[in-house]
């Protein structure tokens, strides 16, 4: 089986991240746990539960910078201690552990990226309510048709990458801090000619915890899309 690593960024996910952990145990996976000095102390329950449960590994940063900064330094850290898949996932259980698995299968089966996707037929989102679905689901239809892709879910952030696609795309140009950086790193892979699969899954929305998302993010997202459009005519990208 190939060497696959959980990136798991967190900032404040200590009421979660210890189920979120025993949860993944037994999917034969790693974890890289990237925590940005989050003032709850989930960086130092992180380091308990790396010393107890072998699967786990964590990386601390100084400072929250967004989502983005964080998954890059996950991803470097991954490839360098070569792992084969590399996945993103949420801390919170929006992402259901159970679903590891089926991103996995796809990615053996042959796509060098997975998208855990809401959009497609079979996929769904739980609670919900109808702004968090507009912003979303506007999010998704906004970059499709800006970016001119088949894909319909563009911001989600359970994905699965093939070694390759992080080995080729420009980590060093990826700049996106929210769901910008999902939308980036998916296009930059579509662009690089990698084979992109959507299969369905539920999103749920967090139970415990609170969310990250801010307007910022959400603009961030707006002006990224055309920029990465632009980016792509110019052949810069
Ligand atoms: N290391 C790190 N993790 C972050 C940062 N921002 C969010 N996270 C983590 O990334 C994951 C997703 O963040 P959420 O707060 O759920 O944000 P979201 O999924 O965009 O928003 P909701 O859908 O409202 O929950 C969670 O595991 C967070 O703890 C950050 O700046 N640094
Ligand atoms: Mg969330």
């Amino acid at each position: 089986m190939p060497r696959a690593v959980v990136c798991l960024p967190t900032y404040n996910e200590h009421e979660n991240l210890e189920p979120m952990l025993r949860a993944l145990g037994d999917k034969g996976v790693r974890i890289l746990v990237i925590d940005d000095n989050s003032p709850d102390g989930t960086g130092e329950l992180a380091d308990r539960l790396a010393s107890e449960l072998d699967y786990v590994d964590v990386l601390h940063r100084e400072r929250k910078e967004g989502l983005g900064p964080a998954y890059l330094a996950g991803f470097r850290r991954a490839l360098a201690d070569g792992a084969d898949l590399i996945l993103e996932m949420d801390c919170d259980f929006s992402h259901d552990p159970a679903d590891v698995p089926r991103l996995l299968a796809a990615a053996e089966e042959g796509a060098d990226l997975v998208l855990g996707s809401r959009y497609v037929k079979g996929g769904a989102v739980r609670n919900w309510g109808v702004l968090r679905r507009f912003v979303s689901a506007g999010g998704s239809f906004y970059a499709r048709v800006l970016l001119g892709t088949q894909l319909r879910d563009l911001t989600g952030g359970f994905k699965c990458y093939r070694r390759r696609v992080l080995e080729t795309i420009d980590l060093d140009a990826v700049d996106s801090k929210g769901y910008a950086f999902q939308i980036e790193t998916t296009y930059r892979a579509l662009r690089a000619g990698f084979s992109v699969v959507e299969i369905p899954i539920t999103f749920a929305d967090r139970e415990v915890g609170g969310s990250k998302m801010s307007k910022a993010i959400v603009a961030e997202a707006i002006w990224k899309v055309p920029g990465l459009r632009l980016a792509a005519l110019l052949g810069r990208l």
